[in-house]
């Protein structure tokens, strides 16, 4: 063997078994001045998934791709970022807090969940991911929590603040629990819309002491799950869910042998 193929073969990492393939989306940067619009990702992301034993692959917004790249993972991660356009789930004018809408992101990510809920491919979706999750299933969302929930806790953090925290409730008898291995813990929390309605066969397993929806689950699927925090921003326990997304992705590249 060639030093550059030893260099590549999973004996001379230690691993016994090949990475399950993490899709993982990303965020569109608009054009700023002379700066072309960008695809990109939080770092954070990347790190979570590998640790956990995931082979990051970025996917880019190109809707006309879905499937083509959806064939290829194991595994598929939503990530954060600016809200779905009220469009795909309301006829109500969209609030003048709705913001970062990206249609080529909305129609991207859309089609992956239907890719997904379809095939059985594992999901965790994070805070945007949550959003897209619930629309994609026919679900609605809360267009701004402050102008929605009277009273509700502050859920946004503002730029470059510390993060604010809050408690989570979860379902004893739920998939996020047992992931966690508790119904109890503190998130942090960058959102202003939340999940309303749930989507068909969404089943809401987790809320602030508010009632905003901060987790849900497709039973009908292996592994489907959504959080409206930032886990990939957090310590143990919030690691449990990138390792539980990795090992339903490797029990996934397993039985299909894709
Ligand atoms: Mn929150």
């Amino acid at each position: 063997m060639s030093p550059a193929l030893l260099l590549f073969s999973t004996q001379s990492t230690g691993e016994m078994r090949t990475r399950p393939r993490i899709g993982i989306t990303m965020k569109v940067i608009p054009r700023q001045g002379g700066r072309s619009p960008q695809q990109a990702l939080p770092t954070p992301y990347v790190e979570a998934v590998w640790q956990a034993g995931g082979l990051p692959v970025l996917i880019p917004n190109v809707p006309e791709a879905v499937s083509t790249y959806a064939e290829e993972l194991h595994g598929l991660l939503l990530s954060g970022g600016g809200d779905v356009h009220p469009a795909r789930y309301t006829s109500e004018p969209k609030h003048p807090a709705v913001y970062g809408i990206v249609p080529e992101r909305d129609e991207t990510e859309i089609g992956l969940v239907h890719f997904a809920i379809q095939r059985d491919v594992p999901l965790l979706a994070i805070c945007r991911g949550i959003q897209v999750l619930n629309v994609a299933l026919g679900g609605t969302l809360l267009q701004d929590i402050e102008a929605c929930v009277p009273g509700a806790l502050p859920h946004s953090t503002p730029d470059d603040a510390p993060a604010r925290q809050h408690s989570v409730s979860l379902e004893p008898r739920s998939r996020v629990a047992s992931v966690l291995g508790t119904t109890n813990l503190i998130v942090n929390t960058f959102h202003h819309q939340a999940v309303a309605r749930p989507g068909e066969g969404v089943r809401v397993v987790g809320r602030a002491p508010d009632g905003v929806v901060e987790a849900v689950e497709v039973e009908k699927c292996t592994f489907v799950i959504g959080v409206q925090w930032h886990p990939e921003l957090l310590s143990t326990p919030h690691d449990r869910l990138f390792v539980a997304l990795v090992g339903a992705a490797g029990d996934f590249l397993q039985n299909k042998g894709v």
